[in-house]
């Protein structure tokens, strides 16, 4: 007949009350319980099923900020973040910059829940020995649930994770040239299940998961990564598209070129750029207007007076573009890429 050790009757009475002979069948039900449990957890929490009809599109330059504050509304998980002044940025004076060492520093910028999503930011990777991380977080359900897109200018790639349960694991790889010291662009859309992250507007890596359904958007690195973001902008929905990014387009960083829009003309209609360079379109018109690529590489959707649209040319080449309501008044223009 089986006789538990002493320590065992004393839990056994002392939590149950139940007779020492079932302590040990009730022992294997808790552990059975117990493992079922974690195994649970390692899933994630989900706290988010739905965004409300009300999310709207945010944008942040960080130039409003005092330096050495966070941003109103923003909460930090991990990591020590800062606006603080960065010479180059693309919307000056101001970035928010991740100066801390921690696991994954991560920071979310609001209380907006999204459901489908699409956040485009700028980054400059600055130092870290183990780690050069820039990434965007999206789905936020908590500190330790969220969907993760991040660049890395130590490892040249791009790549997809899920966070669950504080546990990051791998969705999928992408490569991309990520440069230390620059300012470069990604982006991540969420739309449904699917998720696509894009570097310097190239799609660079593609995948689908359905763990996270909506949830709040922010920044994340890792380790000793001295990170700056500036210029982030969430849209509602798929949309490839940027709008409503006034400080972006008062840029003077020599890889930004600005076309106003007008009755009825593009200034300058005519551009020659280097491949890499973001043009931005501003509406300084009194009507809506548009910006079409004619080979579909680039379409915008209407322009408010005081919008703008933006479009990052990778590649070499010739782009004549117009603007729909107003082609037949003249309103077209060209860029070329080299
Ligand atoms: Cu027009």
């Amino acid at each position: 007949m089986y006789a538990p050790p002493p320590w065992l009757i004393v839990l056994g009475a002392s939590l149950t009350g139940v007779a020492v002979a079932n302590v040990p069948r009730w022992l294997a039900l808790g552990l059975a319980m117990v493992i079922a449990a974690s195994g649970c957890s390692s899933q994630g929490t989900v706290a988010y099923q739905s965004a409300p009809p009300s999310a709207t599109a945010g944008s942040w330059t960080f130039d409003a900020d005092a330096p050495g504050s966070v941003p109103a509304g923003a909460e930090i998980f991990s990591g020590s973040w800062v606006v603080r002044a960065e010479g180059d940025a693309p919307s000056k004076p101001n970035a928010l910059c991740q100066i801390g060492n921690a696991e994954f520093p991560a920071i979310v910028l609001g209380p907006v829940v999204y459901g489908d999503v699409t956040v485009t930011l700028r980054f400059k990777p600055i130092s870290g020995k183990t780690d050069q991380a820039a990434g965007i977080i999206a789905r936020v359900q908590d500190r330790d649930d969220y969907y993760i897109l991040r660049a890395n200018a130590l490892e040249s790639n791009v790549n997809l994770y899920k966070y669950a349960g504080g546990r990051r694991s791998g969705i999928k790889d992408g490569g991309a040239k990520v440069a230390a010291g620059q300012w470069q662009e990604l982006r991540l859309e969420v739309a449904g299940d699917r998720l696509r992250g894009f570097f310097n507007g190239q799609l660079v890596v593609e995948a689908t998961d359905g763990t996270y359904k909506a949830g709040r958007v922010g920044l994340w690195t890792k380790a000793d990564s001295v990170t700056c973001f500036d210029d982030v902008v969430v849209t509602p929905g798929s949309s490839t598209r940027t709008t409503a990014t006034p400080a972006a387009a008062s840029s003077s960083d020599d890889r930004t070129v600005v076309v106003q829009l007008g009755e009825h003309f593009f200034d300058p209609s005519s551009i020659t750029v280097n491949a890499g360079t973001t043009v931005i379109w501003r509406n300084n018109g009194q009507q809506t207007h548009d910006v079409h690529a004619r080979d579909g590489s680039f379409s915008s959707p209407p322009l408010d007076p005081g919008n703008t649209f933006s479009h990052t040319f990778t590649k070499p080449g010739h782009y004549p573009y117009y603007c729909i309501p107003h082609e037949g008044d003249g309103m077209v223009g060209e860029v070329e890429v080299r």
